[in-house]
């Protein structure tokens, strides 16, 4: 057994000790889940080898979270980026760590944190919906429906 599994198991163990208590109040926080707010991909001409992506993730939990990863059915290879200044020149990265503290807001926008969705699997044009889901440490997936379109909404 790895320390890392160690640490799980005990933390699901005060967990489980403590659910009586948090029912006793009417609200489990194990149900609580972070929200996809105003999800969209930018439009791009047909053809285009990747479509980039936008939206606010709201954490009205108790509980920090962190998002690790993004999947999607219409997309080969869907990643989360930042846009960086590098010496002048604008560049994107992998986006690195990000955790939401209770209460806290991420915005993906133009210009800074964003989902590059590369290889379509098929084509999106304005008015189309591309389902994307972000994956949490803890395994949990935040699914959301993205329409594409010209402009923000
Ligand atoms: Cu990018």
């Amino acid at each position: 057994m790895n320390a890392r599994r160690f640490r799980m198991g005990l933390s699901l163990l005060m967990l489980a000790s403590a659910l009586p208590a948090l029912a006793a109040q009417g609200e489990t926080d194990a149900g609580c889940r972070p929200v996809i707010e105003s999800p969209w991909v930018r439009a791009a001409p047909p053809g285009a080898a990747s479509l980039a992506a936008y939206l606010v993730l709201r954490n009205p939990c108790d509980a920090p979270v962190e998002v690790v990863d993004v999947e999607s059915l219409d997309f080969g290879m869907p990643m989360i980026h930042r846009t960086v200044e590098e010496g002048g020149m604008s560049r994107m990265r992998p986006a690195g760590k990000l955790v939401l503290a209770p209460g806290e807001s991420l915005r993906f926008e133009p210009g800074g944190l964003h989902l590059m969705l590369m290889r379509p699997l098929r084509p999106l044009a304005e008015g189309d919906v591309a389902r994307v889901r972000l994956v949490l440490a803890d395994g949990r997936r935040l699914f959301a429906e993205f329409p594409v379109r010209r402009a923000a909404p």
